[in-house]
């Protein structure tokens, strides 16, 4: 890292020799997975430059908004809506875990049969490895699968964790329950933060977010070109940073990737060949540093062109958020409609997650599906039987796997993916 960011991390209560061993394996694992890669857009030079910064710049970001009074809050899901705690003058950052590193850590407290992400993230804190984690003032934690909602409970006898209860159903009383725990997190930020959050600023925050939005969603529409103007591994990592980073430099700086692009598709030009296989991914999220999957699908000379999933176009599900002109309550109306077209494995009925896959399968001339959910996560592994039976009825190639982050699971998965992209 470009600044000795030693004291930094001290201040925060880092455990040091396990963060540095850490740091230490990331540029290796980078290069060979990410910068090994060929024709790789230029404009990927700043996500490149984030990760090596990854405890760095971004952290002092926080850290110095929180000496000027302002506070951090710590997420885990697309349901958690940045727009209020940027309202309230808040920051917030993306804690899941993608690490294998420190789920041994979370095993010592938490029981083996949970999925890898969040073990990953309990991990982090227990063994005080993340300076996200370090740095947040309030964990904001939600229902939605019954492994996140327990950890909670355990989680926030570490640090404060707050929880959003997430109806798991769509009817109009689930709507209702929904905004009033929007109003319900207004008054906690508002508590938090000493700001109060006016039509105004709410209007102005959810502007802030529909500009990182839309920079992303070109982002993903650029990939539906044949050839792919980007591979897989490098929309995901910007996926994956939109997490943690400024909102307002993140969508400036995808803007700039989104202007290459597009003009690398008037050329023509891609990462792969035309006739590559393309992989549609649909799933569990693929949080920072968890690259196995599309690292596995490209090695074997496919490119995954979308991901169905909240590190892919789940996140931006329901688009753009509308923003009325009437005040907060009808601003959080239009935050809890848009969020609940996230079409998450946590709810029942979900057929519309299906439908959006097919969807996905058509717009982006995908030649297989591969699903894949964390082992021990009960929604998406069960989901995928459904998603493999719709989609076989309607032709399409699947294959369903489930796995971890480690790396004996990576032996297994890339066995399963070279033979299905072989077959395609
Ligand atoms: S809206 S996908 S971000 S909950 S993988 S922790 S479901 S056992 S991550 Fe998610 Fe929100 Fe849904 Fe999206 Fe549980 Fe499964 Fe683990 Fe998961």
């Amino acid at each position: 890292m470009g600044e000795d960011y030693r004291a930094m991390w001290e201040s925060l209560g880092i455990s040091m020799k396990r963060h540095c061993a850490l740091m230490e394996a990331l540029p290796a694992i980078y290069e060979k997975i990410y910068l090994s890669q060929q024709g790789r857009p230029e404009a990927m030079g700043f996500y490149d430059f984030v990760v090596s910064e990854i405890h760095g710049l971004r952290v002092k970001e926080l850290i110095d908004h929180k000496d000027k009074g302002g506070k951090v809050f710590g997420t885990f899901c697309v349901y958690v809506p940045e727009e209020l705690i940027f309202a309230a003058g808040g920051i917030a950052v993306g804690l899941c875990g993608g690490a294998d590193f420190s789920v041994p850590t979370a095993e010592q407290i938490l029981p083996r049969n949970l999925c890898a992400l969040i073990k990953s993230a309990f991990g982090s804190k227990i063994g005080g490895i993340c300076p996200y984690f370090q740095a947040a003032d309030l964990i904001v934690g939600e229902t939605t699968c019954d492994g996140k909602k327990k950890t909670w409970e355990i989680l926030d006898e570490y640090v404060p964790t707050y929880v959003m209860d997430l109806p798991n159903s769509r009817s109009a009383a689930d709507r209702d329950l929904w905004i009033s725990e929007l109003k319900r997190f207004v008054g906690k930020l508002e508590e938090v933060t000493g700001n109060t959050i006016t039509p105004e600023k709410l209007a102005e925050a959810t502007a802030l977010i529909n500009g990182k939005r839309a920079a992303l969603q070109r982002l993903f529409d650029a990939r539906k070109a044949r050839p792919s103007p980007i591979s897989g591994l490098d929309a995901l990592l910007v996926a994956q940073i939109s997490f943690y980073d400024d909102p307002v430099r993140f969508a400036q700086k995808t803007d700039e990737l989104c202007d290459e692009l597009e003009a690398r598709v008037k050329r023509g030009e891609g990462v792969t060949p035309a006739d590559a296989k393309r992989i549609l991914y649909a799933g569990t999220p693929m949080p920072i540093p968890f690259w196995t999957i599309p690292s596995l699908i490209e090695g074997a000379g496919a490119v995954v062109v979308a991901e169905e999933s909240c590190t892919g176009s789940r996140l931006l599900a329901g688009g753009q958020t509308a923003i009325p002109g009437d005040g907060v309550a009808s601003q959080l109306a239009a935050i809890a409609d848009r969020q609940l077209q996230t079409n998450c494995a946590c709810f029942t009925p979900n057929d519309a997650r299906i439908e959006d896959i097919l969807r996905m399968v058509k717009d982006y001339e995908a030649d297989g599906v591969i699903h894949f959910s964390l082992s021990f996560c009960q929604p998406y592994n069960l989901e995928g039987v459904r998603v493999q039976k719709v989609l076989q009825e309607a032709g399409m190639p699947v294959l369903l796997l489930e796995g971890d982050y480690t790396e004996e699971q990576a032996g297994q998965l890339k066995t399963r993916i070279e033979a299905f992209v072989e077959i395609l």
